[in-house]
């Protein structure tokens, strides 16, 4: 008999904490599709006045509960709500891959226009790379969620990425985790690591300069509009009240 009401406390204990958790991860996910469809959309409309699309692939995670807990851990705080919800701005995460490096500061651009993005805190590793080589723009951004009867503002971080800066991170991040190695073999894969960040710089510049040499040269790969602007105008208004007839 005492047994059970140990167990029936316990289950207690565990859905009072686990529904306030479970609901805190909903909104985090809520505001991963309102982030990642506004990607999609700036996706579409590059796609239709321009002859290519920007973004290479979107990528959403949500933060692994271990995760939580060692980042909680390294900032010594102790496992509650309000110190998730205050102190970790990368709970729900959205990794933007590019081809080019100004697609990701014009989408960056575009993204933080909107009247419903708040811009919290900026880390351009592209212009000031870390120490070990890692590139890639880091917005954290506040965006509004639209719950039944309260609008609620989340906090959401976007990584920007080329594929070669990407490709990089990837294999460092695993290698990272690789605890089998010895220390002098560790030392000398990070100095590989820096080289090939360089190498990956390297090719992101070069790559720029064939895009933009096209693009002086008026090939359409560029962000030349494939129509006069009044003309795509027109042809976005009729495109748009037809989407809307045919509802
Ligand atoms: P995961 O697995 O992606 O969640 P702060 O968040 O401000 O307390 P932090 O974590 O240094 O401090 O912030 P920063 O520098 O903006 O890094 C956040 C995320 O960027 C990391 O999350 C990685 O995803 C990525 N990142 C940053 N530096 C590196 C790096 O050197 N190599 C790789 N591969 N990725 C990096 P997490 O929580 O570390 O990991």
């Amino acid at each position: 008999m005492a047994n059970l009401k140990l167990v029936d406390a316990f289950t207690d204990f565990v859905e009072e904490s686990t529904l306030p958790y479970r609901q805190m991860m909903t909104y985090y996910n809520c505001a991963l599709m309102e982030v990642e469809t506004k990607f999609k959309v700036l996706n579409e409309q590059f796609s239709l006045f321009y002859d290519r699309n920007p973004i290479e692939s979107i990528h959403t995670r949500i933060k692994s509960q271990s995760s939580i807990l060692k980042k909680l851990q390294k900032k010594n705080l102790a496992l509650t709500i309000p110190n998730i919800e205050n102190n970790l701005f990368d709970i729900a995460g959205v990794r933007v891959v590019c081809s080019f490096t100004e697609d990701i500061y014009s989408l960056a651009n575009s993204f933080l226009s909107q009247d419903d993005v708040r811009l919290i805190e900026k880390k351009d590793y592209i212009q000031n790379p870390k120490e070990n080589g890692y590139r890639s723009l880091h917005l954290i951004v506040e965006i509004p969620i639209f719950l039944s009867d309260e609008k609620k503002w989340v906090k959401v971080e976007v990584q920007f990425r080329t594929i070669a800066m990407d490709f990089w991170a990837s294999l460092e991040h695993k290698i990272r985790y690789k605890k089998n190695l010895s220390k002098e073999r560790l030392d000398e894969i990070d100095k590989e690591l820096l080289e090939c960040a360089k190498i990956c710089k390297t090719l992101d510049e070069k790559m720029e300069e064939i895009k933009t040499a096209f693009k002086k040269r008026g090939f359409l790969c560029g962000y030349k509009p494939l129509l006069p602007a009044r003309v795509s105008r027109r042809c976005f208004h009729f495109v748009q009240a037809i989407a809307f007839d045919s509802r």
